[in-house]
């Protein structure tokens, strides 16, 4: 016969009281997980945000009382008393019938995922605030836009077809979607890096994405646009050439979210204080200049570190490098023909170039703070382009006005119901007063008992607000008496003029590059006549780019088109050619115990000093000693991969046998005891080719020829001492990369 014991109500056990303390609501301030699981201390204090924690604290702070609730309990004397049940002898490992705890955790355990986004569901964020310069006063009312005026934001950074594991560094747009916080309410500017956009009409969104998605049949491939459906979706609707020549180049492999361009994209509507309206593109300068990786990098990081930009941008604000980017707009008149320059800026495919309307800034972008929660934050937040602010509207764009229905729409399946705008990242830190209620996780608790209006129960809450108390008016529009059809603007029918724009824009290596893309995307098709449909659209935009790609493919060159135009190059699409800020760049020390470690010390300084990351690499592990002192190794021959540095500084004479490079790993020093660590050769090698600048001193030269380095290659300095080393890399890093090295690379181009 089995015992029969009592227990209590399972509220009273103090262990599982304890693990059951709800966690914070705050979505960003939590000082201290062990000290007070509950704190709160408000939406939007940055000061409180905690440090990140090691996995040792997290372990000891988190989850495993659970556990240890379901052994006290068991043994516990509040259990003699209360309901009767029957338990069996205890026996090491059996669950208990009343295991209520067990079912408890593994039930939240089983809902623990929820449906991630149907497009941009791979992302990474960050906290920060913008500052308004007032320059835009002007043209908007928008308040959080006033001189000094300082707004909480939450930028989340995406690709758009990879599932939410896939790799960062895939060919494909970047969302760029912020959320200001503002005093009047949540204003998103849900923008992308790219300025303009595949389609034209919302309705066919779902089309793209379906031909941009891996195949319906085996679920391959995953995050690639290199793949029959995406081409013959694309070959087939010529409005999506210019977004699809912006994939092919440099921008769709971005370094850094940090180095990225935003665009709003489409053409949204300002408003002042006298009600007059002003046609608006919203553009993010990163003020570290934009830059890509080269496609070599973009695919050695899919293996080796596939959260290659989340971990960028995580890195570089906990090592303080804040990133940053202005916010800027090109304006135009607001006139019935929504034109510019000949340009329908209803057009989601059009941009509008630099040169004719140039970007002036309105404002600044800090990142200063990583997410303490990912789920909570980073998968919770929900964008829509309706949300705005007094002083900042939408236009017809039809694209925009297919988003306006989505954004909210997907966020039921998403966030499973209407109330998502309740969660703590979504909350606006405006006053609430609106009459919508209940619903699925509703967690105000509203009060009265007229939520309608207008009513004479409650004071006549909630009212409508007018212009005095800063609501958000629609501005009047007038339209023209006309007929209502299903079909696009004559305007929206020149597809080709702007791809060429963009080609001729671009510098001898970045064209090499968009060839080099097209070759490899459509070297990737099965289908032979999705090849010559897309050959015969890159006619269209540039012969060169047609018949280098067709030979890349041993196709024959498709034929030339009637007629080219013969569009104005905007030189502010190029990426090359300027001179950026070094600023949050990743700079590897390469380095042995045989080295010069006093100049290796003050090299790291140096570099720290600069406002660069300095990445201590060696053969091993651990700690290299130095003067007594030590210096922390970062990464390893076998961890460190070129893609991570934007720059080399080596240190040394590699290969001089069993006391340098190679030697402190046996193995190595096994297999070629003379020979420079073929590790270190590879990574040499490999940060030539891609272009970055390389310093050597205290002799390190001799590593070059090793690794197929010419002395006198361009981009590579030698020096005596480390700190000059470094100063002459320091400028080589202006420019980004070494442009000079590339095929082709005929520098400068203009
Ligand atoms: Fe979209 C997400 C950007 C067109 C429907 N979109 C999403 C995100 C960004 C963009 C950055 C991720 C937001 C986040 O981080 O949570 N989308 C754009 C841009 C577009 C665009 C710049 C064109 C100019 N999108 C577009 C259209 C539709 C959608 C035409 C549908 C008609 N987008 C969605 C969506 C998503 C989304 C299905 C998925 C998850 C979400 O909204 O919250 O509603």
């Amino acid at each position: 016969m089995p015992s029969i014991r009592t227990v209590p109500h399972w509220t009273a056990h103090p262990s599982f009281v304890a693990s059951r303390r709800l966690p914070a609501t705050s979505s960003r301030a939590r000082p201290s997980r062990r000290k007070n699981c509950s704190s709160s201390p408000g939406v939007g204090s940055a000061a409180n945000r905690p440090k990140r924690e090691t996995w040792s604290s997290e372990r000891k702070s988190t989850g495993m009382n659970r556990n240890v609730g379901l052994l006290t309990r068991r043994y516990s004397p509040s259990h003699r008393t209360g309901i009767k049940i029957a338990v069996l002898p205890p026996k090491p490992g059996r669950i208990l019938p009343e295991g209520h705890h067990l079912r408890e955790k593994i039930m939240h355990f089983d809902h623990e995922r929820i449906p991630e986004r149907v497009v941009h569901a791979r992302g990474a964020a960050a906290h920060g605030v913008f500052q308004g310069y007032g320059t835009a006063t002007g043209v908007t009312k928008a308040a959080f836009l006033a001189k000094d005026a300082e707004t909480p934001v939450f930028v989340r950074f995406s690709t758009v077809l990879g599932s939410r594991g896939s790799a960062d560094t895939v060919r494909d747009t970047r969302g760029f979607a912020t959320k200001f916080y503002t005093d009047e309410g949540v204003f998103d500017l849900v923008g992308n890096n790219i300025p303009v956009f595949f389609i034209q009409d919302a309705i066919k969104f779902p089309d793209v994405i379906h031909a941009g998605k891996p195949h319906p049949d085996r679920e391959i491939p995953q995050a690639q646009s290199a793949h029959d459906t995406f081409w013959d979706f694309v070959s087939l609707h010529t409005e999506a050439t210019h977004h699809t020549l912006w994939n092919m180049s440099d921008r769709g492999i971005p370094r850094s979210y940090r180095t990225m361009e935003g665009f709003g994209v489409h053409t949204f509507r300002l408003v002042n204080a006298e009600g007059d309206g002003t046609l608006v593109k919203f553009h993010w300068k990163p003020k570290l200049g934009v830059h890509s990786l080269v496609w070599e990098e973009a695919q050695i990081a899919a293996g080796v570190d596939p959260d290659f930009h989340r971990r960028d941008l995580a890195d570089a604000i906990e090592a303080g490098a804040f990133p940053q980017w202005e916010l800027g707009i090109q304006t135009f008149p607001d006139t019935p023909e929504q034109t510019f320059a000949g340009i329908d800026l209803l057009d989601p495919t059009k941009l509008v170039p630099e040169e004719l309307a140039p970007v002036q800034p309105i404002g600044l972008l800090t990142l200063n703070a990583n997410p303490s929660n990912y789920f909570a934050e980073t998968e919770q937040v929900a964008f829509h382009v309706g949300h705005l602010v007094p002083g900042i509207d939408v236009t017809d764009d039809p694209l925009l006005q297919g988003r306006l229905f989505s954004y909210l729409d997907t966020q039921l399946t998403r966030l499973g119901g209407p109330n998502f705008g309740q969660l703590p990242i979504n909350r606006t830190h405006a006053p609430v007063n609106d009459m919508l209620r209940d619903g699925m996780h509703q967690t105000a608790v509203h009060r009265g008992v007229a939520p309608y209006r207008p009513n004479s129960l409650d004071g006549g809450c909630p009212f409508l607000a007018g212009a005095d108390a800063g609501a958000f008016i629609e501005v009047p529009a007038h339209v023209a008496e006309s007929r209502k059809v299903r079909e696009a603007l004559a305007s929206f029918d020149d597809h080709f003029r702007q791809p060429r724009l963009f080609w001729l824009s671009m510098t001898p290596p970045e064209r090499e590059h968009i060839i080099a893309a097209y070759t490899f995307e459509l070297g990737k098709c099965y289908e032979q006549a999705i090849k010559e449909r897309a050959l015969a659209i890159l006619a269209n935009i540039d012969p060169q780019l047609s018949d280098r790609v067709a030979a890349g493919l041993s196709l024959p060159a498709p034929a030339a088109p009637s007629r080219l135009l013969d569009p104005e190059p905007s030189l502010a699409l190029s990426q090359l050619g300027g001179t950026w800020p070094s600023d949050g760049r990743v700079i590897g020390i390469v380095t042995d115990s045989a080295t010069d470690l006093d100049g290796i010390r003050s090299v790291r300084q140096a570099v720290l000093d600069a406002g660069m990351v300095p990445l201590v690499v060696a053969p091993a592990g651990g700690t290299i000693a130095a003067g007594g002192e030590s210096i922390t190794v970062q990464r390893t021959f076998a961890t460190a991969r070129s893609i991570e540095f934007d720059a080399l500084l080596v240190a040394g004479v590699p290969g001089r046998g069993a006391d340098a490079y190679g030697a402190r790993d046996a193995q190595a020093a096994d297999a070629a005891p003379s020979a420079a660590d073929p590790r270190l050769v590879l990574l040499l090698a490999e940060a030539f080719r891609h272009g970055k600048a390389i310093g050597l001193w205290a002799g390190a030269d001799t590593i070059l020829s090793p690794a197929g380095i010419p002395a006198d290659a361009p981009g590579v300095v030698h020096s005596e001492t480390g700190s000059s080393t470094l100063e002459q890399v320091a400028q080589l890093l202006g420019a980004h990369r070494v442009w000079e090295r590339f095929p082709a690379g005929i520098w400068p181009p203009h």
